[in-house]
């Protein structure tokens, strides 16, 4: 850890002794870095005796539901008096939706996006961390934590660098996995709640976007589109990371491209095995980290999918 974070995480403990109302919120369309490092802080501040109200303005998706403490989170405000509020996994203040509007004056932002804007009044954004559930944990291992703190910021750990597998993962990620598993997280279970437990109804929806998905191995680039009606039904409501996973796992691709329909747009999810989508993300109107970013593709007239894919492989390089 670089001796100016150091600096930080002491600044933040403080507030934390002093101060007594707190807000945590985190990014909306929330994966499980950013649900694991909510109800981590959630939890490590209840076990000091804090009020602390968690609040999403979004969906949880199905997948997370049975983490322990995740039923607290709120997606509606029920307009609590707040001394300080912490941002989490949020690189700029857009991506929290409708909980920019609810926040204190004092904002404490904990990060790990390269492009985040730095909007708190303290600032603790780490880009070579893994996940924002890393750097949490080194913050709040100082203070009173159990099993359960660790467990589901494990689980955010996990969740960023897919099982230890991909190109964020460091020396730190181990190292952070190993101060859980001395706690009592059970690795093997958290990763058995993740990663091996996809609905057989979803499953079979996954297979039909998989049979679907088109390739252009000259430049490596696997695109497929789910649409409206299959994002609206109710088996669907689900984090889409393992589907963009099994993309990934094709040997002729480097880079996949999800269009996932919505009433207004297409949210297109990015994730690459050695090119830099967060720029590509960023170009487009998005952001991200290098191997995963997002972006939007409001829909008009011309927002055209074989459009956007001839964008992305101009970006990849224009080779192609
Ligand atoms: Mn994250």
């Amino acid at each position: 850890m670089k001796a100016e974070n150091l600096i930080v995480f002491s600044q933040i403990i403080d507030l934390i002794k002093e101060k007594k109302r707190f807000l945590i919120t985190s990014h909306v369309y929330p994966d499980g870095d950013a649900i694991g490092s909510v109800i981590g802080l959630l939890r490590a501040l209840k076990l000091l005796e804090k009020e602390v109200y968690p609040y999403i303005p979004d969906k949880i998706p199905n997948q997370f539901l049975k983490l322990p403490g995740v039923e607290q989170i709120k997606d509606k405000w029920d307009g609590q008096e707040l001394d300080i509020a912490f941002v989490v996994d949020a690189s700029n203040l857009e991506r929290i939706g409708e909980a920019v509007k609810v926040l204190p004056s004092l904002i404490i932002n904990i990060d790990h996006h390269p492009d985040n804007t730095l909007f708190g009044d303290i600032n603790l954004v780490v880009p070579t961390a893994s996940s924002t559930s890393e750097i949490i944990f080194n913050l709040v291992k100082g203070l009173k934590i159990d099993k359960e703190v660790a467990t589901v910021l494990y689980y955010g750990l996990i969740s960023d660098t897919g099982g230890f597998m991909y190109n964020n993962t460091s020396k730190e990620s181990f190292k952070v996995a190993s101060e859980m598993t001395e706690i009592g997280i059970n690795p093997g279970e958290i990763a058995g709640k993740l990663f091996y437990s996809i609905p057989y109804d979803l499953m079979r929806i996954y297979i039909d976007i998989l049979k679907n998905t088109e390739i252009d191995k000259e430049a490596r680039l696997a695109w497929s589109v789910i649409p409206i009606e299959i994002m609206e039904t109710k088996i669907f409501q689900n984090n889409t990371s393992s589907l963009l996973d099994m993309m990934l796992k094709i040997a002729e691709v480097d880079t996949i491209a999800l269009f996932k329909e919505h009433k207004d747009k297409f949210r297109v999810s990015l994730r690459s095995k050695n090119t830099d989508v967060g720029s590509i993300a960023r170009t487009l109107g998005g952001g991200g980290h290098k191997g995963a970013a997002a972006f939007d593709l409001p829909k008009s007239e011309n927002s055209d999918i074989q459009d956007t894919i001839r964008k992305i492989r101009n970006l990849l390089g224009g080779r192609f």
